[in-house]
């Protein structure tokens, strides 16, 4: 599929400032180019716009609501208008609040295409916070719930159908962080979740099978990949690191996994913080990853361990 770049310059949802210059370092890192290296068309949209970060504290429960819907509306006209153009969007973030505007399209999309879609969540965090649970009043804690239905209106409804999926199509890898009312809320909600000891004690290549398990012709695979699923040894610049994520080695054989199954139809690059980076270290290692996610491959393969 031809590609469209589309950058999100915010970091409305986020507890630290920073990440609405992700879009910009990751064109910097030369995402565009290492894409078209791999003969993929590609288009950079630029970036959308929407209301500066006032920076206040929550009120009921959230931080900053009025902005982050409306962030998330011009993001979700914007990727279901690429998916509408057979396109593979690439949503360059800003933070991870933006993952319900991209994925609320991607599901719009696949109801009227009538595709399955399957959700992979990359991240420390499971980001399944409510108002009620949230220990920070940041959006970017509470996206997955918000998809599943559980929010306020005005972020449930904005693929025009609430909620926007069924838990049940989500896939969590690498999570480490979940606060204690969330961790409740997962399992009420009995999301899929790979943690790290999950990881740990069974690899990441059984958990990749796991996590790809059930996908045919018929399916959109969405993922969205908030850079701090990684081990922050590797990548520092983002704003909540949590150590003990997945190795390089570990990411990449993620990354190569789910580019082996020719089902990759769109993708978020969540969180990547410039201004906590070091020489724009982690928005490089951000590119080779994707790189791998769309088919870089040491060597010429036959057909891979998948599915
Ligand atoms: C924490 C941090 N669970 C919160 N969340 C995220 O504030 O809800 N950090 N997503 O990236
Ligand atoms: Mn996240
Ligand atoms: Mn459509
Ligand atoms: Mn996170």
């Amino acid at each position: 599929l031809p590609v469209s770049l589309i950058g999100v310059p915010t970091d409305i949802g986020a507890g630290a400032r920073g990440a609405s210059m992700g879009p910009e370092a990751l064109r910097v890192a030369g995402l565009q180019p290492v894409l078209e290296s791999h003969g993929l068309e590609v288009i950079d949209r630029g970036n959308l716009s929407g209301p500066a970060n006032p920076w206040q504290p929550p009120v009921n429960g959230y931080r900053h609501l009025g902005e982050v819907v409306a962030w998330n509306t011009a993001l979700h006209d914007a990727v279901h208008a690429e998916l509408a153009r057979g396109r593979l969007p690439i949503v360059l973030g800003g933070d991870h609040c933006l993952g319900m505007g991209s994925i609320s399209a991607v599901a719009r999309h696949c109801r009227e295409t009538g595709k399955q879609l399957r959700v992979l969540w990359l991240d420390a965090h499971a980001d399944f916070n409510t108002a009620e649970l949230t220990p920070s009043g940041n959006v970017h804690g509470m996206p997955v719930a918000c998809l599943c239905g559980h929010g306020p209106a005005e972020l449930t409804g904005i693929g025009g159908h609430t909620p926007a999926i069924d838990a049940s199509v989500v896939r969590q890898i690498g999570i480490r962080s979940v606060d204690p009312g969330e961790k409740r809320l997962v399992h009420e909600v009995g999301l899929e979740v790979f943690d790290m000891r999950y990881i740990d004690e069974m690899g990441m290549r059984h958990t990749m099978e796991q996590a790809l398990m059930g996908l045919d012709e018929n399916t959109h695979l969405h993922v969205s990949f908030d850079v701090d699923f990684l081990d922050p040894e590797i990548a520092p610049g983002v704003g909540t690191t949590v150590p003990g994520g997945p190795t390089y080695r570990e990411a990449q054989l993620c990354m190569e996994m789910i580019a082996d199954t020719g089902r990759l139809a769109s993708l978020d690059v969540m969180e990547l913080n410039p201004a906590l980076d070091v020489r724009n270290r982690t928005a490089e290692l951000a590119v080779d990853l994707i790189e791998s996610l769309f088919g870089k491959s040491t060597l010429m393969r036959k057909t891979s361990t998948q599915t």
